[in-house]
């Protein structure tokens, strides 16, 4: 019996993993972490289960179809298998199809989301390249995790540090900090993920560390368990969408009792003069004062009083999550919470100042390695239409349509074919039951997925992969010095292929075999991003280990160039040489950029917008009581592993768990355990109820990642508890155009009767139709 156990890095944390005889029968934890994940351990039972897709597979009513007609429904159709070399031969010439009767903006290949781990085979990457070669594709900028802030932070700081990278590293946090005010919370939670591959946890030691030298906590969210885990924190529950108005009213008090820094103010920042006059109420006749921000977020007059003096009076470091700006007008908490450090003065010193996303991820506040790592060419793409990714239903929707974003007036591309590799649209875009109406225009759909997610459900042509345990790659990732050798541990399963190998086809039935793969198989580019990384790392004096060393050893530990920073220390100390790249080279309270576009969704300074779906909004709030909130799960990585072992062992009456107040749920005649039927105007779902003293009153949480399980036909009810039934598809505004997911307000009540079976876990229906596969494209 062969056996072997390999060291691996997931995007959850770095396990050992054991096989036998080709087969995955281990999963343990590096022993080097010092705060492992769980989630590792759902790839038993999975990555070989009956969830995997075997076989190239072909929805049944496009074999059938004419090409530019297809027939039938996506989503519940059954499929029919096809051998590697006819799915190919059939996929090479739908795209020559598309590409000649159409052109290349035609194709549109955004493919956002994640995919899994491993420099290499990088599902995006390998699917950009490839399109790359052949003319191009439509594609997509930003992210569903900040994209309102990818747009504002660089027109407020001048770039994204502090949001996705160069964060205030810990160290300084640990040793200087006196009070740290986490906006959103530091849930222990988020903190399992890095992406590219986490080593190492150590986000809650460093919050430990910080409580233990003396950091006072305040965990402001409408919800008590998004304090750290084992740090004491105060909690200061607020309503959803409402932290913009309490920042600007601790801006308030801080003006009014003359607490502000001004000589910060005149000497980092531009602007100042106009946020105060809107602050005080001298532009619009109302001061953002702690009377009126308690009356839209619940949180007391005094305790803003309060919190703002201490505040000025300690190192006081703002902790932002980034689910505030996944909200609508998302950007504006995001630019009020610069404005209220600008005012505090403590940006550029150790322990003070801001940063997003601490907790977010085990990533930010690790010092970075110092040189990058380098990722797979993607070469040039000649096609200039692109979309913001989550405006992805509406361009589906209206061909031709215009929009405006980030000041720019743009339109939306005719778009003919949808290629997906890596991401799962039906679990990350909102408002799904417009996204099954949007998801029938396309004329083929083809998607790359190691399993039967709804995503592959809802494709004409899926095509296996592997996951990360059958292939060779390797694990470099941002912020973690260890670096691993992703060996393959088994055999792909089925006749899975991976992203790489399958492009490589499809490359030489169109004539670009050579420009695709520049001669290398995928051991060969192993060996070449290997080269190019000794290469970057030499350069600021970082050695790494020869290739056939680290190969051997399986993993490398390589000494960090950098240790500790400060955000924006560099400028405090010098803003002539280190000037920010805003126009005025200074912090902008005040944005004459923005200003000018002209947008009432997004003004020139930081502003208190009412969101269009929350509490405050009597009329829709009176049909539908309760703000959804639709956190990242703790028990996977969105949907990834949903079928695995530890997700389930999390699911109440085989849902999704909904958390609900205590009086809530009394009101509502729910008991804790029962399936609750959750629903607004544009869907529902059922899940189950978990009761709790944890939520304030008036807000539900349900955690994303359950695979979307509709009742047929859609819309219809969700079976499964996916909120994203529920959640709004609209953009934050005209700046940024992102998701809105945390503006959403439902009804739950308790459902009696008899509960649909879920039966997301369960594969769709196979066909064996010998000749069915010569109907089309073959010709
Ligand atoms: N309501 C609500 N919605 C949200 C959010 C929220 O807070 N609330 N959060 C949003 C955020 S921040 C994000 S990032 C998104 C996440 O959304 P996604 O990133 O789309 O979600 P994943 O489940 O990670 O999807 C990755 C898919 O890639 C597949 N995959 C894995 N490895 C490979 C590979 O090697 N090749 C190929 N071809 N496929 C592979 C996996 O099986 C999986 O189906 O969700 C967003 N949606
Ligand atoms: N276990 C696990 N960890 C993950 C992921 C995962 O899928 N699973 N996904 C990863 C990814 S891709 C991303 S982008 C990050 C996302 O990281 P975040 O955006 O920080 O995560 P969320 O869980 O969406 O939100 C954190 C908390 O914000 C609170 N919150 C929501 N709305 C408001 C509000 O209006 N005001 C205040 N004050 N608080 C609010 C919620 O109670 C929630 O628990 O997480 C990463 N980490
Ligand atoms: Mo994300």
């Amino acid at each position: 019996m062969e056996s072997r156990t390999l060291l691996t890095t997931l995007h959850w944390g770095t396990y050992e993993v054991s096989a036998e005889n080709g087969r995955l029968v281990g999963v343990e934890p590096w022993s080097g972490d010092p705060d492992p994940s769980p989630i590792g351990k759902s790839m038993l039972g999975t990555t070989q289960g009956n969830m995997r897709v075997a076989r190239p597979a072909i929805r049944r009513g496009w074999l059938e179809g004419d090409r530019s007609s297809p027939i039938g429904r996506r989503g519940g159709e059954p499929f029919v298998e096809v051998p590697w070399e006819t799915a190919l031969d059939i996929l090479a010439a739908e795209l020559g199809r598309v590409r000649t009767a159409h052109g290349n903006a035609a194709i549109y290949a955004g493919s956002y989301g994640w995919a899994s781990a491993g420099r290499f085979h990088h599902a995006q990457s390998q699917l950009h390249r490839f399109l790359n070669t052949i003319g191009g594709y439509t594609s997509s900028v930003l992210s569903y995790s900040y994209g309102a802030a990818e747009i504002i932070l660089p027109h407020v700081l001048g770039s994204t540090d502090g949001l996705t990278g160069n964060h205030s590293t810990w160290d300084g946090i640990e040793q200087h900090s006196q009070l740290i005010v986490a906006f959103g919370g530091l849930p222990w939670r988020n903190a399992q993920i890095q992406g590219g591959g986490s080593a190492r946890h150590e986000a809650s030691a460093a919050l430990r560390n910080a409580a233990a030298n003396g950091a006072r906590l305040i965990n402001i969210s409408p919800v008590r368990d998004d304090a750290p885990r084992g740090v004491e924190a105060e909690w200061l529950p607020l309503r959803p969408n409402s932290d913009t108005a309490v920042m600007l009213a601790l801006c308030h008090v801080l003006i009014r009792e003359d607490l502000h820094d001004g000589a910060f103010l005149a000497r980092y920042c531009t602007g100042f003069e106009s946020v105060r006059a809107y602050i005080v109420g001298e532009s619009d006749g109302q001061p953002k004062d702690p009377a009126w921000a308690a009356s839209l977020s619940g949180v007391a007059k005094d305790k803003i009083i309060a919190l703002a003096r201490e505040m000025a009076a300690r190192r006081t470091i703002l902790m932002v999550s980034w689910s505030l700006q996944r909200a609508d007008h998302g950007e504006q908490p995001y630019w009020a919470a610069i404005t209220l450090a600008a005012l505090l003065g403590q940006i550029g010193l150790a322990g003070g100042g801001i940063g997003f996303g601490y907790s977010s991820t085990n990533g930010a506040g690790r010092p970075e390695l110092g040189f990058r790592w380098p990722s797979v060419p993607q070469g040039r793409n000649p096609v200039p239409d692109f979309i913001p990714a989550a405006r992805v239903a509406d361009m589906l929707l209206d061909p031709g349509g215009s929009f405006e974003f980030n000041g720019a007036s743009l339109s939306y591309p005719d778009v003919r074919l949808v290629y997906w590799a890596g991401g799962n649209p039906f679990h990350h875009h909102q408002d799904l039951n417009r996204l099954v109406e949007a998801w029938q225009r396309p004329e083929t759909i083809i998607v790359h997925e190691p399993f039967w997610t709804a995503t592959a459900r809802h494709a004409d042509i899926v095509l296996p992969v592997t996951t990360p345990l059958e292939r060779n790659d390797l694990a470099f990732s941002n912020r973690e010095n260890l670096i691993v050798a992703m060996k393959q541990a088994i055999d792909p399963v089925g006749e899975a292929r991976d992203d790489y190998g399958i492009f490589a086809g499809l490359a030489k039935r169109l004539g670009v075999h050579e420009a695709f793969t520049e001669g290398r198989d995928a051991d060969e580019w192993i060996r070449l991003l290997y080269a190019q990384a000794c290469e970057n790392a030499d350069a600021v004096g970082i050695d790494m280990p020869p290739f056939e060393r680290f190969w051997r050893d399986g993993h490398a530990e390589l000494t960090r160039k950098v240790t500790s920073q400060t955000l924006l220390g560099p400028f405090r100390s010098d803003p002539e040489r280190h000037r920010l790249a805003t126009p005025s080279g200074r912090i902008e309270l005040y944005s004459s950029t923005i200003d000018g576009f002209g947008y009432d969704d997004c003004p020139g300074h930081a502003v208190w917008k009412e969101p269009r779906e929350w509490l405050g909004n009597s009329e829709l709030a009176g049909r539908f009581p309760l703000h959804l909130l639709s956190p990242q799960p703790a028990d996977k990585l969105h949907s990834q592993l949903d079928h695995g072992s530890v997700s389930r062992a999390g699911k109440v009456a085989g849902r999704a768990p909904l958390w609900i107040n205590q009086a809530d749920a009394a009101a509502r005649g729910i008991r804790d355990g029962d399936i609750v039927f959750v629903s607004n105007d544009r869907g529902s779902c059922l899940a189950g109820a978990v009761l709790t003293d944890g939520l304030i009153q008036g807000v539900v949480q349900l955690p994303t990642g359950a695979w979307f399980d509709p009742s047929e036909p859609a819309p219809s009810l969700e079976k499964h508890g996916n909120p994203n039934v529920l959640t709004p598809d609209r953009g934050t505004s005209r700046l940024a155009q992102s998701p809105t997911c945390n503006s959403t307000l439902v009804q739950v009540s308790r459902f009696d009767g008899a509960a649909p079976p879920v039966t997301a876990f369960e594969p769709p229906v196979i066909l064996n139709l010998p000749g069915m596969a010569g109907r089309r494209g073959l010709s």
